[in-house]
């Protein structure tokens, strides 16, 4: 048996402790199946109403939902005041840490205050129910309050990730015709102050809709300032009452829009909405995480510019009243065991990262987080991309001590909230998969035709029931919507653009997105499970496989290699070595037609690796846009390594 097939086969049960104690058991699956809606609307029950809805869900109209149709809830109230309302006002909402060690501790009672003074200032400022709010900022608390005072007045807020580019935030400021960018001097990012206002005037400067730009004051970098149109937070905001009025709004209220790239040039604009969007996020953050308001702390790693970030940062955890990290920096600065030392010193109960971090964890070896006391973890999460198995087991093993179970979460910025997913206290563990889909969830894998598939056939994951926490339509472009998601196999079926294969348990197993699925001599490979086999090699810490055209075979399998730090460079015979383990491990067909030994990979801001420039490389073309890199000099390394005849 192969070595990543042994760890594929390895189960982990459930810690009984735990089981004993969860917040949901095994017979949540089949309540949500006897009655999925009625399982929908108690989730719902969860949330404050101003008025109850007087229908669960209405898709008369498919794909265009309508979740808790007649319903109203302020999105601000459920996340603060509510709380507050109830007691929890001393209660902690964010342990914030600045990376150069600067702290702020914000109670839901100062939360709230702030929030209040923020929606006083955007009524100030004109801003009105339903206009857009462009938010570009580092991860400080006013990114928060700022997304949270939007939520308040009905302003839909469209969070840029701080890392972006000029050029993408005045797209994305166009698209949406954001009236207002919230934004600060800068941040700080490895040690160093990190400017964001130049950008902003850059963006502004190229689009027409924005009337003002509101500066949060961070890292005290001179700024440029347009008089008339930049304004102070400390200036509009501090000098606001601490009293506002929520309104309640409709269920289906624009709550915010996300971009996220697709595979044309213009970013979409993902719409979510109030109702369904809050019930999901609300309720899965709660079941796939364990969350007990009272004694844990949660600690999502992410930006809030993503998706999780505004799912697992903000959303989820503010309306179940959780106690949460925020952390504005990178994990090497000031130095490599930064996190452990933030979970030591907050007693960390709950982490939810990605599997690139995971891997540059190993990377950096096991000796640093063993420095530090992590007991205080009782459940890990991770998101993003499939977490190969040997990175699944090191985080298992050198973060959760063994003990703390993993819930690899499967969703998008589509979905709102986690998808397919184990629960903490109910399922037996298998490294590599994200197993089950969650109550109330309806997931297939079906081949082209839309037939569906199990016993390991590879094919195409598929939704086949809408969800809460379902984008709505892509911001001003319903043709797009239908056409992207909901064409493929009818309208009633949303197509995500992952390829998947079902195990005998009925186990799903995610395989990358479909455009990195090999076709090498008519064998179907997931990118995902070469980079896996490789991963799984001693000498090997991180890998990314690519599809490269080739005349004989279709495509043939290129891969880019990081090798372990005490691993040696023995040049060709290392790669031999690779070759044959893949060969062995997968199959004869898998075996990467080349290798090559790299010191970065080329990685999005969001920590995918970018394999659409690393395949330009193999396929000898000249370099396609680098704009979302987190680090466009990664590309001359690699090609540094390259030989001389490519
Ligand atoms: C939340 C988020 C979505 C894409 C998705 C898939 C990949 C996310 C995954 C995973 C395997 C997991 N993905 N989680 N693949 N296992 N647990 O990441 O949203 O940035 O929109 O990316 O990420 O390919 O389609 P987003």
């Amino acid at each position: 048996m192969s070595e990543s097939t042994e760890l594929e086969g390895r189960r982990f049960p459930a810690p009984e402790e735990l089981t004993a104690q969860a917040n949901v058991g095994p017979d949540v699956y089949e309540r949500a199946a006897q009655d999925r809606l009625g399982f929908w609307a108690e989730a719902a029950d969860r949330l404050t109403w101003a008025q109850k809805w007087d229908e669960v869900l209405d898709w008369s109209n498919p794909p265009f939902a309508k979740w808790f149709v007649g319903g109203k809830l302020n999105v601000a109230y459920n996340c603060v005041d509510r709380h507050v309302e109830a007691g929890h006002g001393e209660q902690v909402a964010y342990h914030w840490e600045g990376e150069p060690g600067d702290t702020r501790t914000i109670t839901y009672a100062q939360l709230k205050d702030d929030v209040c003074k923020a929606a006083n200032a955007l009524v100030e400022l004109g801003v009105q129910t339903g206009d857009r709010v462009a938010i570009y900022m580092p991860m400080i608390p006013e990114a928060v309050v700022a997304m949270l005072a939007c939520a308040r007045i009905g302003a839909v807020h469209m969070v840029v990730f701080g890392g972006f580019s000029s050029d993408a935030l005045a797209s994305r400021i166009t698209d949406s015709g954001a009236v207002l960018v919230i934004t600060s001097d800068g941040g700080y990012r490895r040690g160093a102050p990190s400017a964001l206002k130049p950008a902003v005037d850059e963006a502004v400067g190229r689009t027409d809709s924005v009337r003002n730009v509101l500066v949060v004051r961070r890292t005290e970098q001179d700024v440029a300032w347009s008089e008339g149109r930049d304004l102070w937070w400390h200036d509009v905001v501090d000098r606001q009452s601490t009293e506002h009025t929520a309104e309640a709004f409709d269920a289906e209220h624009p709550l915010y829009i996300m971009y996220t790239s697709g595979t044309t040039a213009s970013p979409k604009g993902i719409l979510h909405t109030s109702g369904g969007y809050l019930t999901q996020v609300a309720y899965s953050h709660w079941a796939t995480f364990d969350l007990k308001p009272d004694t844990d702390v949660f600690w999502t790693s992410a930006d809030i510019g993503w998706v999780t970030g505004h799912s697992y940062i903000v959303y989820g955890p503010l309306a179940n009243r959780a106690t949460s990290i925020m952390y504005e920096g990178t994990p090497e600065t000031p130095h490599r065991g930064r996190w452990f030392e933030l979970i030591e010193k907050y007693k960390v109960t709950i982490l939810y990262t990605a599997p690139t971090v995971i891997r540059t964890f190993m990377k950096w070896g096991e000796d640093i987080p063993a420095k530090f006391d992590l007991s205080s973890l009782r459940v890990l999460g991770s998101v993003g991309e499939p977490i190969n198995p040997e990175a699944w087991l090191w985080y298992h093993e050198h973060i959760g001590g063994g003990r703390c179970p993993i819930m690899d979460t499967w969703w998008q910025t589509e979905t709102g909230a986690h998808m397919i997913t184990p629960l903490p206290g109910v399922t037996s563990l298998k490294p590599g998969s994200a197993q089950t889909p969650f109550p109330g969830i309806a997931a297939k894998v079906v081949d082209d035709e839309g037939n569906e598939l199990g016993d390991d056939t590879t094919g195409l994951l598929v939704l086949t029931e809408p969800w809460p926490a379902m984008l709505r339509t892509i911001w001003g472009d319903d043709n797009r919507y239908v056409d992207t998601y909901w064409s493929r196999f009818g309208k009633e079926v949303y197509f995500a653009g992952d390829g998947a294969k079902k195990d005998a348990d009925g186990d799903i197993w995610l395989l990358g997105r479909v455009d990195d699925v090999m076709n090498v001599s008519g064998h179907r490979i997931s990118t995902t499970e070469v980079e896996s086999s490789l991963v799984a090699h001693p000498t090997v810490a991180e890998a990314a496989v690519v599809g490269a055209s080739d005349p004989t075979t279709g495509q043939g399998i290129v891969a880019f290699v990081i090798l372990r730090g005490n691993a040696e460079d023995s040049g060709d015979e290392l790669v031999q070595q690779l070759r044959t383990h893949v060969a062995k491990d997968i199959g004869p067909i898998a075996k990467p037609r080349q290798i090559m030994v790299v010191q970065e990979l080329p990685k999005t801001r969001s920590g995918k690796i970018m394999r659409r420039l690393l395949r330009d490389i193999a396929e000898n073309r000249e370099l396609g846009d680098v704009t979302t890199l987190t680090d466009s000099s990664v590309m001359n390394l690699i090609k540094d390594k390259l030989p001389a005849s490519s």
